[in-house]
């Protein structure tokens, strides 16, 4: 395996290539000034978006956070006080914004509004509804985001449910971005991040769900299932046509720029991207060396075994099955140790080194089990 180098790769601009491809959907985030919504974006999206994202003023009090770190666009209105007349200039502006953004490129287009309506004013005004009615009318999946729920009891919290299903009928998401761990322990009942991002997600045409994902911070499990069920598959694929196509070169030069991709992809989707550039070279070496090994193995039947379909006997030559498989078991190594340090990262345990994660034994040894759990069934 002397054609595999870690030094032939830039892994830098294999994540931007990968990054660059993925689709990203356009969230509009709607409320009063104080309504809560930087505090909403940062704790979904996590606090690099509205503070590192650069700001781009669009026209009218709408503020564009987009970034490369980040594959969702965010656009936050701001300008007008709570309670104030100016929501109804406010509603025409956004409105006229909207209309304006359907007729350029399909890419522009708002894909989802979030509406906050802060709780803590103990009440949802019809102005409010009307902004809501508005967006619905224009057939923009609309949810209403009640936030700062510490600042109610149960029955104002209830009430004003009642006024937001009553006024307009879309869905309603109690949250809390409180910084207290008590406060948010004892408000766990009520608060219903998830089931925010879960409709978020829901609603976005497929082609932009990954995006979304991918931008979120924590939701680990999300990302675990989107990496499984929809990444790996696409390297996966690539490899075995690779294996298939009968080209006079090695088939490690082909297969390695594809696991170099696909482990790209992967941090990319953790969002472990952003923690340093090193991590980002420590994982792609560890990548193309493991996949070296695990070629070299298969090309002398060492794994051949333990993969389905491949007796014992078969040929020398890495066949699109090898291919497949070794992709599908080195990207789901990879990703449990993103998964495992994700965790531990969003869980706050401040992890001293990121090679306790990533290390070329721990993934073996997630490499081996999942051979050795899939060596029955097919679906690699
Ligand atoms: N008690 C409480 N305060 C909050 C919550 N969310 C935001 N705040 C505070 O409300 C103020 C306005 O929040 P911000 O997110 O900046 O609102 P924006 O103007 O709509 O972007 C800030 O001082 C926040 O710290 C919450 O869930 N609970
Ligand atoms: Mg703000």
């Amino acid at each position: 395996m002397s054609d595999i180098k870690v030094k032939n790769f830039d892994f830098q601009r294999e994540l931007e290539k990968v990054a660059a491809g993925i689709r990203k959907p356009n969230i509009l985030i709607c409320g009063a000034t104080g309504a809560g919504k930087s505090s909403v974006v940062n704790w979904v999206f996590g606090k690099n978006v509205a503070t590192t994202g650069t700001g781009r003023p669009l026209t009218r009090g709408i503020t564009e956070y987009s970034s490369k770190d980040i594959s969702v666009n965010l656009f936050d209105t701001e300008g007008y006080e709570i309670g104030e007349e100016k929501i109804s200039a406010y509603r025409d502006n956004v409105e006229k914004w909207i209309g304006e953004r359907r007729e350029g490129a399909l890419a522009g287009q708002i894909h989802e509004a979030w509406y906050c309506i802060s709780a803590a004013n103990k009440r949802v005004t019809d102005m409010d509804l009307s902004v809501v009615q508005t967006l619905q009318e224009k057939n923009i999946p609309t949810a209403v985001v009640l936030t700062q729920l510490d600042c109610v009891d149960y029955d104002e919290y209830q009430e004003l449910l009642r006024a937001v299903s009553e006024g307009c009928g879309a869905p309603c998401f109690a949250t809390s971005a409180h910084a207290d761990r008590a406060v948010q322990e004892a408000l766990a009942p009520y608060v219903q991040w998830d089931a925010l991002v879960d409709w978020a997600e829901a609603v976005l045409d497929d082609s932009l769900k990954e995006g979304f994902i991918g931008s979120l911070a924590g939701y680990v499990q999300k990302k675990q299932a989107l990496v499984t069920k929809k990444i790996i598959p696409i390297y996966t694929t690539a490899a075995a046509g690779v294996a298939a196509t009968p080209i006079p070169f090695s088939d490690a030069v082909l297969l390695e720029p594809i696991q170099v991709s696909m482990a790209m992809h992967i941090l990319r989707t953790y969002g472990l991207d952003k923690i340093s550039e090193d991590l980002i070279s420590f994982v792609g070496s560890l990548v193309v060396t493991q996949a070296g090994r695990m070629l070299a193995q298969s090309l002398t039947a060492g794994v051949l075994k333990m993969i389905p379909g491949v007796g014992t006997a078969a040929g020398i030559a890495v066949n699109t099955v090898v291919a497949s498989t070794f992709t599908a078991a080195i990207g789901a190594g990879l990703s449990q140790s993103c998964a495992n340090y994700s965790k531990a990262v969003f869980e706050g345990s401040k992890p001293q080194s990121y090679s306790e994660f990533f290390d070329s034994a721990i993934l073996s040894g997630f490499v081996e089990s999942w051979l050795k759990e899939h060596k029955n069934g097919k679906d690699t």
